[in-house]
């Protein structure tokens, strides 16, 4: 498994996207945002207009293409079959999908991400080997259906003071004004879609938000 020190690197700025998110080639603006700084990518292929089969598979191999060019790792949501097919770094899963332990047998040493909405849902994740946790809706967000209530940089803080040492990044809603609150509630990095995949600029807005990540030494 991934260590820790990497695992926080690699969440620092975590671009989420799928084709619905994206006024131009998602493979593009993969790379227009890894030349602004970020520093894993996830391909969320999902909502009514979502792309299925060969198509999806095709473009996650475009996208799996540029961010191997960057070094960059790529995790597909949700789709252990296309991880596998493709041969990406990592899957994220959510609360409603296959049990973590299910999809750790399958990908060996690969990164594995879960959401998590409470505190007893990261306590409960402890002993699950999974590499890192994905917090939110932070701030209300238009780029989830069936989003969850927002809670708040709070949600974070309260997650880290039950002693949650796995790493975690914070989603939705964040903004680059809303980035150092997210990361003093305990986070160690920003997850975004519409932040990135809804700017005009998507170099200068990947910038932006990576700017304005404090650097905070946590003591590990
Ligand atoms: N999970 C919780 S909120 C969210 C997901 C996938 C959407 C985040 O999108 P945005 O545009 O950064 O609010
Ligand atoms: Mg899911």
């Amino acid at each position: 498994m991934i260590n820790q020190r990497q695992m926080k690197e690699y969440l620092r700025l975590y671009l989420v996207l799928g084709s619905v998110n994206c006024k131009t080639d998602p493979a593009s603006v993969v790379e227009e945002a890894i030349r602004g700084g970020v520093t894993m990518v996830q391909f969320r292929e999902k909502g009514r207009h979502a792309l299925k089969g060969e198509a999806k598979k095709e473009l996650a191999i475009r996208i799996h293409s540029v961010c191997r060019r960057f070094k960059v790792p790529l995790i597909i949501n949700d789709d252990v079959d296309l991880l596998l097919e493709i041969d990406a770094e990592g899957i994220h899963i959510g609360q409603e999908d296959e049990p973590a332990h299910e999809v750790r047998a399958r990908i060996g040493d690969k990164i594995l991400g879960l959401s998590v909405h409470t505190p007893r849902e990261a306590e409960l994740t402890a002993a699950q080997q999974v590499d890192y946790l994905g917090v939110g809706p932070i701030y209300p967000t238009t780029s989830k259906e069936d989003a969850r209530q927002p809670r708040g940089p709070e949600m974070l803080r309260e997650i880290r003071s039950i002693g949650t040492p796995l790493p975690m990044v914070g989603i939705g809603g964040i903004s680059a004004e809303r980035a150092a609150d997210v990361i003093r509630a305990g986070a160690d990095g920003l997850a975004v879609i519409s932040a990135i995949t809804g700017a005009e600029d998507i170099c200068q807005a990947t910038r932006k938000l990576a700017e304005a990540i404090p650097v905070i030494d946590r003591h590990n």
